[in-house]
């Protein structure tokens, strides 16, 4: 009798656990690691007769923690009560643990996969022994057997076929690194999720729960490192006092395999260091770093290294005691290198008083020192060379420096694509970059191929993402922003990964399954960085945002002294057309290019027109290859683009019935927003270069409801992320 109760209790539970999902709150906290009960129950029983026992080798804390995943993921997605763990034993089991854990009797089966393994790589494999099915996940180091738990959970949690199994993976690149720009004070620059996780004043003793769920998030996606403060630096960060803070935090990540790394203020031998001067050739400056550089790495032996943006944007650098970026560069390097650490240097300066065009100043300024950085230099350089824009062509760096090892940055918070209310996938904006042609070596010569050091044989590689994770309940104010996190990771780790692909693998892993579900979804994600581009910036408009905060349009910004923090600067827009020329005839950008690509731009003709006003002024009355008036063509891109959000929009409305009502609301609002603001960016830039233009708008595109005045009008002295 007891035992038909149990069966039935366990039937209802199951019952509401599958179909009650929908009405159950979920505030994303759980992000893309929410392991639903399979719903499919043949699927479930295959999983379960595959897995009747984890048996876990070794005994480090990573190794616990790849315990713990598995028995988290499993029971969540394969139900409770049924799965054991045991160390001694092998049976019908998964077992997992690193080479040098493993049975004599197994590691036969894997000698060739470790050769093809990096130190993060890892083995998923099934073989039989004495009859019974093994499926086993192994590595060079736990790290790796713990990513290889993590993309064994994530082949259940998007529904594979787990039977017979012999996966080989590494990770592409060597520095995986979310780039936080958090405050001492918990503001964050270009913040739209809440504060910084960071709780500086409760630390070292204070260990919040986020801080391990912060990591494990990392790891299931790769990312290895974190620096941990603003590029725009406190010297305070290097103090005894907040680096006893900072060890807590390593301490919290090692396991997962996440290094801290800090920002390293230029000026700090001054401001904290009581010398006078920060002169990188000073021999005083040099010992002060040397001796900073040892002391963090007392207290934190695997500390990553520096991250310095240095004569950028007011930030000191060796340029003030007329030294230059490898004078710099290289110091820092000489203090870390004993302890195996890294200077990420980068490459986002523009003098404060040239006359040359901003997209030019990264590439005349870095490319002559190539081959001049210390080999544990990577120089940092953003994907385009103007600012994370919607859209921006490669930046003219890569390829071009191929004696230095050179890292991209891609900003995952998004400053200039509607901050956390548009539902912006980035991953397909992330993913052109790396396929773009650099042409350096001949075609073929990919972005990708330049960041994971096969074009010009480099092991030192990296990928850095500006974080947009906050204090919020959800991490990044607003659920679907998670698969830019995600993503960011999933491309770190291989460069070569399609946003279709990564796309699938969130939907399912963070909302369902469903078929129904997932192709809509999936369809509006990937389209969704092309709305934007064309509701803000479209044919290659750029940096037409409101001024400061960059929130919401303005193209009419011109209140700034330096001429390139001024929207007319970078669209100017005249009677005769609109559009930067970049080309031979203008500022000649093009010509930092390689041949091939050269022409390509320098040719209206052969301009993709996405590109089009990026490196060409071009007359209103200009002929676009769909036959339509440059003014024409640009109003019904500006449409377009609040045709694709007023789509949006209505998917996600049509699933009401997929999603836990919490996430699905949320989004709805959100989206709602995003709508609004779309329209608000088409009306007030067509208003604006209207008066350049002086056409009608054409038929199918929506008359403005308000004045140019009225937008012109508006002050948001409040705006999240600005300081
Ligand atoms: C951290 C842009 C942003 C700044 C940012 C800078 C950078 O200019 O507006 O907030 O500063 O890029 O990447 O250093």
């Amino acid at each position: 009798m007891k035992k038909l109760d149990f069966r039935k209790y366990c039937v209802v539970s199951l019952f509401l656990l599958v179909s009650g999902l929908n009405t159950y709150a979920n505030d994303g906290y759980k992000l893309w690691l929410q392991y639903r009960l399979i719903g499919d129950e043949a699927l479930r029983q295959s999983y379960q007769s595959n897995i009747q026992e984890v048996v876990p080798l070794g005994d480090s804390k990573t190794i616990e923690i790849a315990l713990h995943e598995l028995q988290v993921g499993l029971k969540g997605m394969l139900g409770p009560g049924y799965l054991s763990v045991d160390r001694e034993s092998i049976k019908n089991s998964l077992v997992f643990g690193r080479k040098e854990n493993l049975p004599q009797t197994i590691i036969g089966f894997f000698d060739k996969g470790y050769h093809q393994i990096n130190e993060e790589g890892f083995i998923i494999r099934s073989i039989t022994v004495k009859g019974k099915k093994q499926l086993v996940i192994t590595g060079k180091t736990d790290v790796g057997v713990l990513y290889g738990v993590h993309h064994f959970l994530r082949l259940l949690q998007t529904n594979q076929a787990i039977g017979e199994l012999n996966i080989v993976e590494s990770p592409k690149l060597k520095v995986r690194v979310l780039n936080h720009w958090d405050n001492l004070d918990r503001t964050v620059e270009r913040g739209y999720s809440g504060g910084s996780i960071w709780d500086w004043h409760r630390l070292p003793d204070y260990i919040d729960q986020r801080y391990i769920d912060y990591a494990r998030a990392n790891a299931s996606i790769g990312i290895n490192g974190t620096v941990l403060t603003n590029v725009n630096a406190n010297a305070l960060i290097l103090t005894p006092q907040y680096i006893e803070k900072v060890k807590a935090l390593a301490d919290v990540f090692r396991p997962y395999g996440i290094r801290v790394y800090l920002t390293a203020r230029f000026s700090a031998p001054m401001e904290i260091g009581g010398l006078k001067t920060a002169d990188p050739l000073d021999a005083g400056v040099i010992s002060w770093w040397k001796g900073k550089a040892a002391r963090i790495y007392a207290e934190i032996p695997d500390f990553g290294g520096f991250l310095v943006k240095a004569n950028s944007e007011g930030q000191p650098g060796p340029q003030n005691y007329g030294r230059n970026h490898v004078d710099g560069a290289n110091m820092l390097a000489d203090a870390v290198a004993p302890f195996g650490g890294i200077i990420m240097w980068r490459a986002f300066v523009y003098a404060e008083n040239s006359s040359d065009d901003r997209a030019k100043e990264a590439y005349s300024e870095f490319v002559p020192y190539d081959g001049q950085f210390k080999d544990n230099v990577l120089v940092q350089v953003k994907n385009g060379p103007i600012d994370f824009q919607p859209r921006e062509p490669f930046h003219p760096m890569f390829g071009a420096m191929p004696k230095t090892p050179l890292m991209i940055e891609f900003q995952i918070t998004q400053e200039y694509l509607g901050c956390s209310t548009h539902s912006v996938f980035l991953s397909t904006l992330f993913e052109e970059v790396l396929e773009s042609d650099t042409y350096r070596k001949g075609k073929g010569s990919t972005v990708a191929k330049v960041i994971d050091g096969s074009l010009s044989n480099k092991k030192l590689t990296g990928m850095a993402g500006v974080s947009n994770i906050g204090t919020d309940r959800n991490w990044t104010g607003n659920v679907f922003l998670q698969a830019n996190w995600y993503s960011f990771g999933r491309l770190a780790w291989n460069p070569y990964m399609k946003s279709a692909d990564i796309a699938d693998e969130w939907i399912r892993a963070t909302f369902s399954n469903d078929k129904a579900f997932v192709q809509p979804v999936k369809a509006f994600m990937l389209q969704s960085r092309e709305a934007t581009v064309n509701y803000m910036t479209p044919l290659g408009l750029h940096h037409i945002m409101a001024a400061g905060h960059h929130y919401g349009p303005g193209p009419w910004v011109d209140i700034f002294e330096r001429a390139e923090w001024n929207s007319v600067y970078f669209h100017k827009a005249d009677t005769l057309g609109v559009g930067f020329d970049r080309s031979t005839t203008g500022s000649n950008a093009v010509g930092q290019y390689a041949p091939e690509v050269a022409r390509m731009f320098n040719d209206i003709n052969t301009c993709p027109e996405e590109y089009l006003l990026w490196f060409h002024h071009v007359p209103w009355n200009y002929r676009l290859k769909n036959g339509q008036s440059l003014w024409n063509g640009m109003a019904l891109k500006y449409q377009e683009g609040v045709d694709t959000v007023a789509a949006m929009v209505k998917t996600w409305s049509s699933l009401e019935g997929y999603v836990d009502s919490q996430r699905f609301n949320e989004m709805k609002m959100l989206l709602d927003i995003q709508y609004k603001e779309a329209k608000w960016w088409r009306d007030s830039c067509l208003l604006y270069f209207q008066r350049f233009s002086k056409m009608e708008l054409p038929e199918g595109v929506e008359k403005p409801t308000r004045t140019l005045e009225y937008f012109q009008s508006l002050e948001f002295p409040f705006a999240p992320g600005h300081h």
